[in-house]
């Protein structure tokens, strides 16, 4: 190991730092960084699909529970780096390795730009990387991220002759770094099919060879690509357009976007940049909306569907029933929001607003009838947000007496509304306990009663005459909006935080679950901006003959206290309504001592999915999905 000069030494340093503060570099110890690890070294092998040099990649979970990826690429160079060692070595020891070596124009797949290697090798008990270059095989091994093996003058030594050329990375993640070690090979699988969607020439094959998986392999090709990505979204659909698609390049940025409309109301548009899902939106996005809305607007006037009198259709308008995916490739990409999903780029705005005002009107030209058919659903859009305006005035309006006189919200004092908070609270008796406990200054409580209304399965009237859906959008104060062009507006929101607050059983989780779907149907800007909490009450209080009590959130927490405690009695929360406002303040109130669970969205395509699956109509997928899942239940007991 005497072979390191002083740089490499300031790298180890560089990875002792990624093992200090793991959250910083792949968001979070919990199964989404885990399975961010697989992401990354995904993305570096679809970085050598885009410079033109690989078109398949296998991921293999494998029996030990390490993860291989392998590409047939090019092979990551292992000549002399001006550092005095092989360049595979820089690469996996250095961070941010991946700039300085960057000899391709196009790298721009997702997650930290080809640079995250690094990062997964410092957060593995273990790293294997084969490389398969120049008729020569090599192969390196780390352990926590130091080099196991010695270089033979600063290069590996050839294991082994070969015909093929490629990378073959495998990993077993620190036990010590990560809460568990079960990658989640649902989501796993989902990436990789949205990654092929977005790159058609690209083939990649999953394997789970884990216990208790089915081992076969699954291919992913998608060889026509977004074409196919709409087709899939929109399977079982009353469909009520061709899918429409475009592409062009200006700027040294490529747009490609397809989209298609249905008989549903919501429009559902899911927008990447180098194969990163920007679920907050952003330029790319806005610049294709604002684009569509002005070109309908004016094809409705030139046919003379809009007349002279006639307001324009609004945007909602004109997207009722869209599905849409608009995927751009930037050389640059800035990622901004709460959870750096929002492109921010301005170029982009420009850019896409350009290529899809010049493809749109070349292909409505040309296809008069579509045109048409995508006119009439702005034009049924537009009729129906008038007479739910009006339904909703009648509505929310009368309801406004009533919220004010029930007096069930307990506002707070505080006018600032990014520092104020607003509790959802399950039941009217841990509402009261709730009331006394709070800081009146900045915290807010609303009881709800029960278990709302499943906005999945409900008419829009049902919805909108719910009492305490009505008490919601009113407390809220920014609207709601469910593709009829109905306004939310999040700048008007007068809270920071919503939390919801249910007891920690089954009950509550379903009416956690509810009070989800509808904030994700009817204001999903809440969540994607990062304004929607739960609160994790505690299911423990433990009371030792010597010392503090202790509040113990979850049987994970009661056994480790079991090991550490012997005499000491065990008090169990039944629900919220059984703790007094002093114990409520303490746990689940109190800024300095409570712990909050940010809701986000990883999988936007899953999400919406999954939110039609498990609270919609249909009962046979449900079940389906129960029986596979079955094992990862936690019931009550
Ligand atoms: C299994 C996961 N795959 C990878 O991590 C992977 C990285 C990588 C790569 C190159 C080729 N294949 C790869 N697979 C590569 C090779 C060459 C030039 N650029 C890229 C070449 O042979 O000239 N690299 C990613 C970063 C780098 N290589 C490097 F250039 F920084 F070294």
């Amino acid at each position: 190991m005497n072979q390191y000069n002083a740089d490499s030494i300031t790298v180890l340093e560089g990875l002792e730092a990624v093992r200090k503060r793991p959250g910083m570099y792949i968001g979070s110890t919990g199964s989404r960084g885990l399975n961010h690890l697989v992401y990354e070294i995904v993305d570096n092998a679809v970085d050598e699909h885009l410079a033109g040099f690989c078109d398949r990649i296998e991921v293999t979970m494998e029996k030990d529970g390490s993860v291989s990826v392998k590409d047939n690429g090019r092979g990551i160079p292992v000549d002399m780096h001006q550092k005095g060692v092989s360049a595979e070595r820089v690469i996996f020891t250095t961070l941010h390795a991946g700039g300085k070596f960057d000899n391709t124009t196009y790298k721009v797949s997702g997650g930290l730009h080809g640079v995250g290697s690094s990062v997964v090798n410092a957060l593995s008990e273990w790293m294997e990387v084969t490389v398969y270059k120049d008729g020569c095989i090599y192969e390196d091994r780390y352990s926590f991220g130091h080099p196991d093996m010695e270089l033979i003058d600063g290069l590996l030594p050839s294991a082994g002759k070969t015909r093929e050329t490629g990378t073959k990375i495998r990993f077993y993640p620190d036990k010590q770094i990560f809460e568990h070690l079960r990658f989640k090979e649902e989501q796993i699988k989902n990436r990789l099919h949205e990654t092929v969607y977005l790159n058609p020439g690209l083939t990649i094959v999953f394997t789970d060879l884990r216990e208790g998986k089915n081992p076969e392999p699954i291919t992913y090709h998608e060889p026509e690509g977004l074409i196919q990505y709409i087709r899939e979204l929109n399977r079982g659909k009353e469909l009520k357009t061709d899918i429409i698609s475009f592409s062009g390049e200006e700027d040294g940025i490529m747009v490609e976007c397809a989209f298609q409309f249905t008989s549903d109301f919501e429009e559902n548009i899911f927008g990447y940049c180098n194969c990163i899902n920007t679920s907050e939106g952003g330029t790319h996005i806005t610049g294709f909306k604002g684009k569509f809305t002005s070109i309908i607007n004016s094809y409705a006037r030139e046919l003379g569907i809009l007349k002279e009198k006639d307001t324009n259709f609004t945007g909602p308008d004109t997207r009722s029933g869209m599905t849409a995916v608009l995927a751009i490739r930037h050389p640059d990409p800035l990622f901004e929001g709460q959870t750096k999903t929002k492109l921010g780029n301005s170029d982009a705005l420009k850019v896409v607003t350009a290529i899809a005002g010049e493809k749109l009107e070349l292909f409505f030209d040309k296809n008069l009838d579509t045109l048409k058919a995508v006119i009439a659903r702005a034009e049924t859009s537009a009729r129906i947000r008038r007479s739910e305006l009006k339904a909703r005035s009648t509505v929310l309006g009368k309801s406004k007496y009533s919220f004010d006189s029930n007096g069930k919200l307990a506002n707070c004092e505080g006018r600032d509304p990014s520092k104020n908070e607003i509790f959802i609270v399950e039941g009217d008796s841990a509402g009261g306990s709730a009331k006394t406990a709070r800081n009146r200054k900045f915290q807010a409580i609303l009881p709800i009663r029960g278990k709302i209304l499943n906005v999945e399965k409900a008419t829009m009237d049902k919805v909108l005459a719910n009492a305490e859906i009505k008490s919601m959008i009113m407390a809220f104060g920014c609207g709601f909006s469910e593709g009829y062009g109905m306004d939310f507006n999040i700048e008007k929101l007068k809270y920071d935080k919503i939390v919801i607050m249910t007891d920690a059983d089954v009950d509550g989780a379903h009416i956690a679950t509810l009070l989800l779907t509808f904030f994700y149907r009817f204001m999903p800007e809440l969540i994607l901006q990062g304004h929607v909490y739960l609160a994790t009450p505690p299911l423990y209080k433990a009371i030792p003959k010597k010392g503090p009590e202790e509040y113990l959130y979850d049987d994970l927490a009661l056994e480790k206290y079991r090991k550490t405690h012997k005499n000491f009695t065990l008090q169990r929360y039944k629900g919220l309504g059984e703790m007094d406002a002093t114990q409520l303040w303490e746990t689940t109130l109190n800024p300095e001592t409570r712990v909050l669970k940010q809701v986000q969205i990883d999988d936007a395509r899953g999400a919406n999915e999954v939110t039609r699956m498990l609270m919609g109509t249909e009962v046979g997928p449900r079940r389906d999905f129960i029986i596979a899942h079955a094992d990862e239940a936690e019931l009550d007991v």
